[in-house]
């Protein structure tokens, strides 16, 4: 047995390498945990094993709606090594979790004989040896009395809840009965499940009333509280860890049951339980990417001008949980449109709990508005990317405050740029390579902008060397690099002199690795942190009678590699020094943000803004469609490394690429099983699928916060998926009007073939 290490095995820095004049934020520095995790020294829940550790496996419901009668145990109890199995009748009652936006959990498992979903966790199998519980797991036996199951999105049987308030402004219905030039259609999307590749799971060591869990999450400050709310526990009894999580992609966000699990059973068996779901657990345990089906009215004058959007959009939600992802949040967001309104409506499915998934819900209803606005832009023989530019907004449409910073025209005409546009026929059909049809897309992007609730300490020490800490998980997507990066600027040190760690609830209070907003919420409060600290040094010389800084302003000093010195002067007061005539071993302070509009109401804060440019081939016969090249130009503010953002875009890419093409979860319509539960039958895209991406960053920092960031992690998906369909259209000449573009939509047409 391997042991379980906490914290990634960073080699204490030493303070020996000289400052740099240039700021490391902005500079292509490589992934400080990548080492690690080629060197197998990253640990990962999974990795987590302690003596005397049980095993759990779960038994899932093979129906989708009704009761549990009866769970027969006996042959699996006695199997060798089997220790219990707990169901409903002897897990321990919870209460519910905290409701909390984005993260409120599904009703805890495992408290009465209710079934709402094919998937749901009917009984844990405990065992000494991970084999012995999947094998247990599987000789029980679970009786039902079943009930019919709504399953299906068109199901007209429940009632559609308007789960987030509608909007609207002016008056769309006028305004569409008058226009030169309109669009109206049905658009769906499909299920897609994050699949990260790392398999999530928990290990829960309960020490008298104090829990501790080793867990995969984007959010173990939520987990915390989740786990603390539901076993009646104070917060300071439970300690969350995820310092390394094999992927989340929204997947991690929640309080899933399988935590919750493995917390429960290892209280009721007195030892430690690691709980770690198998690959097709993944589809029906952590949540998934809804299906929705969307109907938009898109109208325009002769110029092209949009006079207004109907975007209304059906989802499809659990009984006890609706979804996460604001469909027709993002619609017409950086279009200026005087007419808009839309609707978000969830059905109670009997179908496993959704949550977020990159770009949840700005995905899909960015998809079929782009869509809708080539079709229009086809109707006026506008061309789709003028059509676009002629509409854009510099002001929040909703709200009339100008955008704290937008580059989507400079994204538009630099894609248009890179990507060589002004050669496109417009015609549908009309380029050719040999036999292939050639198609090329365009399509915009926007990503709302969010601060979220986080908090970071900054330590300094005699030896000149710092230390950053804050419970947030490094999803793999660099932030632990980045932090690196702004606290060495800040402080006047190289990254490496700077001991960054995460993932941990003993640190400080943390938002998710999610809504894009981490890398900006770190950093804001990295920033007031280091404010902080200075304050704190004022402080301090104010009464040092033997500092050479007595008197100085907080503001008049300046952070630099081994202490402190006056700004504009060469003398430095070491750390050790001054640590030391105060008796203090080192110096800490906190900075947070609470995610508040410091703007004061002068500006809308922006999110990330985007246009995609993709090239299809299509052999008309067989309908194979590759994607050729894609360029993808962003605008995400500040980028603190474009090496690492990059890689964000590029991951985002192929995230579209795979909602455009191929993933599409099946739901067996007769039982609600996921027919394709595995990576074997739900296909995603492959290095073969993927071509070249050209990835630009443009515009100005962002002017809502200090530090000029706006999001990365999600904005790359969003626009890539109506690209390649409005590439298919003009390749092809039909408009597909759902996701994914599937072969059986791309055969060969009489004409193809010879015929007329
Ligand atoms: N970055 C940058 N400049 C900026 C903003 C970000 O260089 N202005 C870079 C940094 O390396 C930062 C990264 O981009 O660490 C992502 O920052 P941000 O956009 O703030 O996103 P979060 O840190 O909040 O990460 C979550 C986001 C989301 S919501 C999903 S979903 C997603 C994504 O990140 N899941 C991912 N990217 C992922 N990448 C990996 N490898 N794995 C996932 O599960
Ligand atoms: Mo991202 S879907 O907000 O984790």
């Amino acid at each position: 047995m391997t042991t379980y290490v906490t914290a990634p095995a960073v080699d204490r820095p030493t303070a020996t390498e000289p400052a740099t004049a240039t700021p490391w934020v902005g500079r292509d520095l490589t992934r400080v945990d990548g080492p690690h995790k080629i060197a197998g020294r990253a640990p990962y829940s999974s990795d987590a094993d302690v003596p005397g550790m049980l095993h759990a496996a779960l038994v899932t419901s093979t129906i989708a709606h009704g009761r549990v009668t009866d769970v027969r145990a006996a042959e699996a109890l006695a199997l060798a090594g089997v220790v219990d199995v707990l169901t409903w009748r002897n897990f321990p009652r919870l209460a519910p979790g905290p409701e909390v936006p984005l993260g409120w959990p599904p009703p805890p498992p495992l408290q009465d004989d209710g079934i709402g979903f094919h998937g749901q966790p009917v009984a844990v199998v405990l065992a000494e040896t991970l084999e012995q519980a999947h094998e247990a797991a599987r000789r029980v036996e679970v009786d039902y009395e079943e009930q019919p199951a709504r399953l299906a999105l068109d199901d007209a049987e429940p009632e559609p809840i308007p789960w987030v308030p509608d909007s609207s402004r002016g008056d769309t219905g006028a305004a569409w009965r008058s226009a030169a030039a309109r669009v109206e259609l049905e658009y769906r999307t499909a299920e897609n499940v994050n699949n990260p590749l790392g398999l999530m799971g928990a290990l829960a060591v309960w020490d008298g009333d104090r829990v501790d869990v080793h867990d995969s999450t984007q959010w173990p400050t939520l987990v915390r509280r989740g786990i603390a709310t539901m076993f009646g526990v104070p917060l300071a009894g439970v300690r969350v860890r995820s310092p390394f999580l094999g992927g989340g992609f929204g997947a991690g966000l929640i309080t899933w049951d399988y935590k919750v699990l493995a917390v429960g059973a290892a209280r009721v068996t007195g030892r430690p339980v690691k709980l770690m779901l198998t690959r097709p657990q993944m589809f029906t345990q952590v949540g998934h990417r809804p299906e929705t089906r969307q109907t938009l009215r898109v109208s325009a004058a002769a110029d092209g001008t949009l006079t207004s959007v109907e975007h209304r959009a059906l989802v499809a939600g659990a009984v006890e949980r609706l979804p996460l992802g604001l469909v027709t949040a993002a619609t017409a967001h950086g279009y200026a449109c005087p007419n808009v309104t839309t609707s978000d409506r969830a059905l109670r499915l009997h179908r496993r709990y959704s949550s977020a998934m990159r770009g949840p819900g700005e995905h899909e209803g960015n998809a079929a508005l782009e869509v809708a606005l080539d079709e229009l832009a086809e109707q006026l023989a506008i061309d789709p990317v003028e059509l676009r530019l002629r509409n854009l907004s510099t002001v929040d449409p909703a709200s009339g405050l100008p955008w704290s910073s937008t580059a989507l025209a400079e994204c538009l005409r630099l894609g248009a740029e890179r990507f060589g546009w002004g050669d496109r026929d417009p015609r549908p059909r009309s380029m050719r390579d040999g036999d292939l049809l050639v198609g090329w897309g365009v399509a915009a992007a926007a990503y709302g902008g969010y601060e979220l609730p986080t908090s970071v300490r900054v330590t300094v020490y005699p030896d000149g060397s710092a230390a950053v800490r804050n419970a947030a998980t490094d999803i793999g997507t660099g932030t632990y690099t980045i932090v690196g990066q702004i606290a060495a600027d800040l402080l006047g040190l190289a990254p490496d002199q700077v001991d960054v760690d995460m993932g941990d609830t003993e640190m400080p209070p943390s938002a998710q690795s999610g809504g894009s907003a981490l890398a900006g919420s770190v950093a804001h409060a990295l920033h007031r942190a280091v404010d902080r600290l200075r304050d704190t040094v004022a402080e301090l010389v104010a009464t040092d009678a033997d500092s050479a800084l007595g008197g100085a302003a907080a503001d008049e000093l300046e952070l630099v590699a081994g202490g402190v010195r006056m700004v504009g002067s060469t003398d430095i007061e070491r750390w050790s020094d001054l640590l030391a005539r105060s008796g203090l071993e080192s110096l800490s302070s906190e900075g947070t943000v609470d995610g508040s509009d410091t703007s004061g109401g002068t500006m809308a804060r922006a999110g990330a803004f985007g246009a995609r440019f993709v090239e299809v081939v299509i052999d008309p016969v067989i309908g194979r469609l590759r994607v050729r090249r894609v360029v993808s130009v962003n605008d995400c503010g500040r980028v603190l490394n474009p090496l690492l953002a990059r890689s964000q875009i590029l991951g985002g890419t192929v995230g579209g690429i795979g909602a455009a093409l191929f993933e599409d979860v099946t739901v067996d319509p007769d039982t609600g099983r996921v027919a394709n539960g595995t990576l074997a039958d739900y296909l995603v895209p492959t290095h073969a699928d993927v071509p070249d991406i050209d990835v630009t960053f443009v515009g100005d920092p962002d002017r809502f916060t200090p530090t000029g960031v706006k999001g990365v992690g999600e904005v790359g998906l969003i626009g890539v998926a109506p690209a390649i369909a409005n590439a298919v259209h003009h390749a092809t000449g039909r408009r597909i009007r759902h996701l994914p573009i599937h072969l059986e939509d791309l055969l060969s047409t009489p004409r193809d073939r010879g015929a007329t």
